[in-house]
């Protein structure tokens, strides 16, 4: 593969990562139900402004409210409530930079562990990311003629050696 080519694909996986919305299920394959660990879930990822939420769970069982730091620390739902959801499959998209914070208001549950909240960031500046560990461990091209018998050969005396040099030169650069 031409490094042309490598370098194309990078910019592509850069602006992917810049531009596309991405949509978290929250809780991951737990989803929104009492014993999944929602501060160490929210800590995997990185939150921009129009990605998605998404709360999955048994309608009923379960509700989403969006409240404020104060409600979210006291797991009183009877105040600051900026926003409710009780649909069982609540796709929250996240407009602002700001921090939300979520709780499950059924008896209970937000002093269990269903609370968490997030950072959101501005999506242009700080979403794009260093390349990720995937992309790394392309080899470096291999190099040319030198531990291959058949170019070599097919060289008569002087491109042989002009080739030699020229590999000689491109090493020391
Ligand atoms: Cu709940």
């Amino acid at each position: 593969m031409g490094e042309a080519k490598i370098f194309f694909m990078f910019l592509v996986m850069v602006f992917l990562q810049g531009a596309v919305s991405e949509v978290h299920t929250v809780g991951d394959e737990l989803q929104w139900n009492t014993g999944a660990n929602f501060g160490s879930w929210s800590q995997k990822y990185n939150f921009s402004v129009g990605d998605t939420l998404v709360f999955k769970y048994v309608k009923g069982q379960h509700n989403v409210y969006e409240v404020t730091e104060a409600t979210y620390r006291s797991c009183n739902g009877s105040t600051g409530v900026l926003a409710t959801y009780e649909s069982g499959n609540d796709q929250i998209e996240l407009d602002q930079a700001k921090k939300y914070w979520f709780i499950c208001n059924i008896g209970g549950h937000c002093l269990g562990g269903m609370r968490f909240f997030i950072d959101v960031k501005e999506a242009n500046s700080t979403n794009i990311r260093p390349p990720t560990p995937q992309s790394e461990p392309l080899p470096p091209p291999p190099p040319p003629p030198a531990s291959s018998c058949a170019t070599i050969y097919v060289f008569d005396g002087w491109s042989f050696w002009i080739s030699l040099i020229a590999f000689g030169v491109l090493l020391q650069l």
